[in-house]
């Protein structure tokens, strides 16, 4: 039988982010986020739905604390709602939101819950995208001045920072493709935004080394990975692949671990990719502590001319089980994923800051339970391929499932559940699923129990 035991010091964590539990978005003095206005815009998102209750969480996070205590979890990954801090994006601080998140993390700190803090997690202040948000070059300095302001009010207690969460999801979403906020479709303005993306990274991860959090924490970027495989050995297949592979998986990693964007992108964005300035590289490519990455699923693709910018179409694996994000089960692409980092970029620590599935839940209890034995499948076979990665000599620090709590899953609004614990959103109760007690178990058992 398969020892799946882990590291003794392992972080079993899950992850949320603050506008799809929080609620309240403009409680307490806080500004409103473009994900605000971008849900309160008819058509946007599913059935109009809006993240204004979402899971209550600003209210209810004692609860949700204890719930992840009940849970066993070590390790909790939040982001900061940004809006909160700076009403107006720069300038006056609102103290109210500090101490919202102070509060929380001193819950976890007394249920020997370590906090796992991101910076940003796609909920600029409306007020700075007003001024351009990640179009404007001042961003760097304006997320630095925030990203300092929180190392100061709480990094005497929290010892992980990340930056952004998915960088590539807020260009490709929110300014190439429009279907997330600020709902943008331009080609020219792709590039800008993820360089600015990656500049405020890097002056984020500057202020941290001259801040006193950063004589004892650590700072590092989290992104989404999704391996990319050939719909066939073509050349024009196998062209295609290195082009999305380039976009998704290497765009902002090898300018931060290597020190320059990929060629590719120039093939990809043609007149609307610019040379970069080498100062700004330096800035980008400065050392961070480890890499957060963020696995769902990979993608196998084949050549289209006509599918612009990347010339690529996935082609939907009909064989495979799908979640209810038609994202296919692909486990073993976990491993892959995990290894290719350590070989390309080096052995930096590494951790696995969000997996897990939507799938479709029964709406309620039967017999007191929510059962969801794909979720709990998907765990078993997620879980072992992280293991494996680690068999074979990847870094790999800890694991946050993807979601501690059903929430509002963006421009999907809430027609999708991801949690490890179902909500009742008309009454917000919460109810451990499954999947919940059977994270809980392998948690206990430190891995063990993944045999079973
Ligand atoms: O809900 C999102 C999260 O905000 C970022 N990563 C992917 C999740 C599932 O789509």
């Amino acid at each position: 039988m398969n020892d799946y035991t882990f590291p003794a010091d392992f972080l079993w964590g899950a992850a949320t982010s603050a506008y799809q539990i929080e609620g309240s978005p403009t409680a307490d003095g806080a500004g409103r986020s473009i994900w605000h206005r971008f849900s309160h815009t008819p058509s946007n998102t599913y059935l109009n739905q809006t993240g204004d209750v979402a899971c209550d969480h600003y209210r209810r996070y004692k609860d949700d604390v204890a719930l992840m205590g009940e849970l066993g979890l070590n390790a909790y990954r939040f982001s900061i709602a940004w809006g909160r801090i700076f009403p107006e994006g720069t300038g006056r601080v609102n103290q109210k939101g500090i101490d919202f998140y102070s509060r929380l993390v001193d819950e976890l700190l007394e249920r020997d819950i370590e906090p796992n803090v991101t910076l940003y997690h796609w909920d600029l202040p409306e007020a700075l995208d007003n001024r351009g948000g990640w179009l404007n070059r001042d961003i760097a300095n304006w997320f630095a001045d925030y990203a300092a302001t929180m190392f100061d009010a709480l990094g005497d207690r929290v010892a992980m920072w990340s930056t952004l969460n998915e960088p590539w999801v807020v260009m490709d979403g929110g300014y190439l493709f429009g279907v997330m906020a600020p709902g943008h479709s331009n080609l020219f303005e792709a590039p800008l935004v993820t360089h600015n993306l990656l500049r405020a990274h890097g002056c984020a991860v500057q202020r941290f080394r001259s801040s006193s959090a950063g004589n004892n924490g650590k700072i590092g970027l989290v992104v989404n990975l999704e391996p990319k495989y050939p719909a066939s050995q073509s050349a024009q297949d196998l062209d295609t692949v290195r082009r999305t592979d380039a976009y998704m998986n290497r765009q902002y990693l090898d300018p931060v671990f290597l020190g320059n964007y990929p060629e590719e992108l120039n093939e990809i964005f043609g007149e609307a990719w610019p040379s970069w300035p080498d100062e700004d590289l330096r800035l980008i490519g400065q050392p961070i502590d480890f890499l957060g990455i963020n696995y769902y699923t990979r993608k196998v693709e084949r050549y289209d001319a006509e599918l612009l910018p990347l010339r690529a179409k996935a082609v939907p694996q009909v064989e495979s089980t799908q979640t209810g994000t038609s994202w296919e089960v692909f486990p073993e692409a976990l491993t892959r994923i995990l290894l290719w980092v350590k070989e390309r970029y080096g052995d930096v620590p590494l951790y696995i800051t969000e997996n897990g599935a939507a799938f479709y839940d029964p709406p309620h209890p039967i017999d007191g339970k929510i059962e969801d034995p794909l979720r709990v499948e998907y765990y078993r076979q997620h879980l072992r391929a992280a293991h494996d990665a680690i068999s074979k000599g990847v870094n790999l620090r800890g694991y946050f499932a993807w979601s501690l709590l059903d929430n509002y899953e963006w421009a999907l609004g809430y027609s999708k559940r991801f949690g490890l614990v179902h909500v009742d959103y008309s009454t917000q109760t919460r109810r451990i699923k499954s999947s919940g007690r059977y994270y809980a178990k392998v948690i206990s058992s430190n891995g063990a129990a993944l045999a079973e």
